[in-house]
């Protein structure tokens, strides 16, 4: 039963029962319907109470139904409300831990809201890209006052049940065993009539025209892409200026619609996504972790230092292991200063920032770091360097600990077999910053263990990362795919494109940074080493010159203050860089290409469509477990724009067929021969399926 119905005296109590957070699904609505006709026609109950079993009182409506028939069935979710909001016996929500969404709008259905400390409320629709299409856009306002309910509307954070205990959301806050105080409750207010009902209630609020305008405005400059936050003030605003009814017909409509657009769709595939992530068919989840209470990091250098205070960050200690004192004491200095400005900018307390600066230490010993539960090693990414390193832990660390490479590209199989034990050694590609990006590619090479593959995906969550599993392969699934994203780029360059134009079209499009604003953060020189390595290990694939070129002007990129653009000390703005242009076109014209005009929606495709045929090749060989997966990397690894849900989702909604024929367009142009379309592209195309299921 996905809702149970007990008597306790001349009280009903109806608990949801849908784990994991009694989603209010079509089959638990039909029994919450059932129970109440149960308690109405049952003379000896005087009062009901609505509860959730487990974790939660309910995380609102079932999302997995937005996509199907199932979401419309009867009892729809506005039917079991308007149930309870009109029985004729007093209902009570008795609420605590989760109360959500669907589960929220259930509770101002019921006549009286009791709930425990520390339960989580929230209307968090928004970051689905709907809003709440059960009343809580009507009911909200009249029990919290119209700022108070648009900011959590309009935001979807949650906010403590404590917090809101003056309001008219809840009538009381019971310490203590919640049930025994909500029995309490319902035998108190059995016999009062009339019957309170959030509906009836009066928003007071004079220049109510004036907060909405200011709110439009507001949350206009904020949305960005998305329609669904200013959706929510003008529903709201329906709450102050319609009568009850009708602000929820056109709730209703407004949320009909938002459930329909391709950025919830790109929403809800990023919740299911990020979920999904951290699962992996053959390592189930009761399979056995080992502890991580102390760490280590060797290389004091960006990688290192943003790692070490992941580790720090989550209150594990670290320490950081260098070759020479001037680079260990330079490393350290650049994570106080970091954290310093961190709690400069009022984000971090004096205490923490001292509390987290305290775990992390620093030594020229690996004996020192013998006894640590994690190392991982974020050293210069040559297999030489590699292998050095492992050999030395192979030979230092205790027995059980898990030996970690941060390498962005190399083979973690040939790494592992540098020590006697393959089974301890994994991947652990963190982004940089490290300390910020969410993604951590995890990757499982042929005799990683499958503990360690299950403490790896435990850690990310504590280190709040998003963890996504990469088999063995070079590059990944992220730098592999990004390298036919930048050939592309180089091959515009040659064809007609400058920096700016290529950038300014894939910002456009929504991508947080354009590949050569991007490369120039990332370095232009490590690019450069990859390519010479190319040359030689793949002679056969084509890579255009131009960067190369730049690199031989010791353009780096930032770092060195000048890249495909030009910069200004202490000033991250791109400036395009005329020397750099006149280098592109004289290339151009030594490669005898007529320069020609390009489209955006050119730059778009070619780019966007690289990514996802050597996205295609990545699932087909199984280095990704899921399409949803690679989403997950370019979403929180690569700044691609989350309202098109990751370049797997976006090929989906533009339909594979479209994207396979602009393939075979542009593998009739110049460089056409980086086309070579993926065969699970071609028949998923020819099938008119989905990468997505
Ligand atoms: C809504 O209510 C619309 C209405 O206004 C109008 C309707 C007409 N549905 O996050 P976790 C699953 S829209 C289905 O890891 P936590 C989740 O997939 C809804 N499944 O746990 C995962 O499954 P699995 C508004 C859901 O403890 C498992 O639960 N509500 C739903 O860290 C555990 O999730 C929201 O937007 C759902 N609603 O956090 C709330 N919720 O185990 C969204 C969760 O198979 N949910 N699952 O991987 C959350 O924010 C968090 O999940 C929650 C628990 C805070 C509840």
């Amino acid at each position: 039963m996905t809702a149970e119905y007990q008597v306790k005296g001349a009280v009903a109590v109806i608990t949801l029962n849908n784990p994991p957070v009694n989603g209010l699904g079509f089959a638990t609505r039909s029994a919450v319907v059932a129970a109440m006709q149960t308690a109405l026609n049952d003379d000896a109950i005087k009062a009901i109470v609505i509860t959730g079993a487990g974790k939660a009182f309910s995380g609102g409506a079932d999302i997995k139904e937005f996509n199907s028939p199932m979401a419309l069935m009867e009892p729809s979710l506005h039917t079991v409300i308007n149930m309870v909001e009109n029985s004729t016996k007093p209902v009570i929500a008795a609420i605590h831990t989760v109360c959500m969404g669907g589960g929220l709008e259930l509770a101002l259905g019921c006549n009286y809201r009791v709930a425990a400390p520390g339960a989580q409320i929230a209307l968090p629709e928004v970051k689905l890209g709907i809003l709440p299409g059960a009343g809580g856009t009507q009911r909200l306002p009249r029990v919290l006052g119209l700022e108070m309910a648009l900011n959590m509307i309009v935001s979807g954070t949650p906010v403590l049940s404590e917090k809101l205990v003056q309001t008219a959301l809840f009538d009381a806050l019971i310490d203590g065993d919640l049930m025994q105080g909500a029995l309490a409750f319902a035998n108190q207010v059995a016999d009062v009539r009339p019957l309170p009902k959030v509906r009836d209630l009066k928003i007071d609020y004079p220049n109510y025209e004036a907060f909405l305008q200011f709110s439009r405005n507001t949350v206009k400059a904020m949305a960005g892409p998305f329609p669904a936050p200013l959706k929510c003030v003008e529903a709201v605003a329906a709450a102050v200026t319609k009568k009850f009814d009708d602000g929820m017909k056109f709730e209703r409509s407004l949320f009909i619609e938002l459930v329909q657009t391709t950025e919830s769709k790109a929403l809800r595939h990023a919740f299911f996504a990020e979920r999904i992530a951290g699962k992996v068919p053959d390592v189930p989840a009761d399979t056995p972790t080992r502890a991580i209470v102390t760490a280590a990091v060797i290389g004091a250098g960006t990688m290192g230092g943003g790692i070490a205070m992941n580790f720090a960050n989550a209150g594990i200690p670290v320490k950081i292991l260098e070759m020479k004192q001037e680079a260990l004491d330079k490393g350290l200095a650049t994570i106080r200063k970091n954290y310093e400005n961190t709690m400069k900018k009022g984000k971090l307390t004096p205490e923490k920032c001292e509390q987290r600066i305290g775990l992390i230490s620093g030594t020229l010993a690996y004996e020192d770091i013998a006894p640590a539960d994690i190392v991982v090693e974020a050293v210069f990414e040559d297999m030489g360097v590699k292998e050095a390193v492992f050999k030395k832990l192979d030979e230092v660390m205790k027995q059980g600990a898990i030996l970690a490479s941060n390498t962005s590209t190399l083979d973690v199989d040939k790494i592992a077999s540098f020590t006697k034990r393959p089974q301890d050694v994994i991947g652990t590609h963190f982004f940089s910053p490290a300390n910020v990006m969410k993604l951590l590619e995890i990757v499982r090479g042929a005799k990683t263990g499958k503990d360690v593959l299950a403490t790896t995906l435990a850690l990310a969550k504590k280190l709040k990362k998003t963890g996504v599993v990469s088999g063995v392969c070079d590059g990944f699934i992220g730098n592999r795919m990004i390298e036919q994203y930048s050939r592309q780029a180089g091959f515009l360059l040659e064809e007609g494109c400058l920096p700016e134009q290529v950038d300014q079209a894939v910002e456009k499009f929504g991508f947080a940074m354009g590949p050569f604003r991007m490369a120039d953060l990332a370095g232009n020189d490590i690019g450069w080493h990859i390519r010479k390595r190319r040359y030689i290990d793949k002679p056969e694939v084509t890579y255009s010159k131009t960067a190369d070129l730049l690199c031989e002007m010791g353009r780096f990129g930032q770092k060195t203050g000048a890249g495909w653009y030009d910069y200004k000390a202490g000033d991250r703005k791109a400036y395009p860089a005329q020397v750099v242009n006149d280098m592109i076109v004289k290339h151009s014209a030594e490669l005898r290409v007529e320069r020609r005009k390009i489209s955006d929606q050119e730059i778009v495709e070619r780019l966007v469509y690289a990514l996802v045929n050597e996205g295609a090749y990545i699932l087909d060989e199984g280095i990704a477990m899921r399409a949803s997966d690679i989403d997950m990397v370019y979403l929180t690894g690569y700044g691609f724009p989350l309202f098109r849900g990751g370049p797997m989702f976006y090929a989906d909604t533009v339909g594979l067929l479209n994207v396979s024929m602009a393939m075979e367009k542009y593998a009739k142009g110049r460089n056409g021969s980086a086309w070579k379309p993926a065969p699970l592209l071609v028949k998923l195309a020819a099938e008119g399926k989905t990468f997505n299921g």
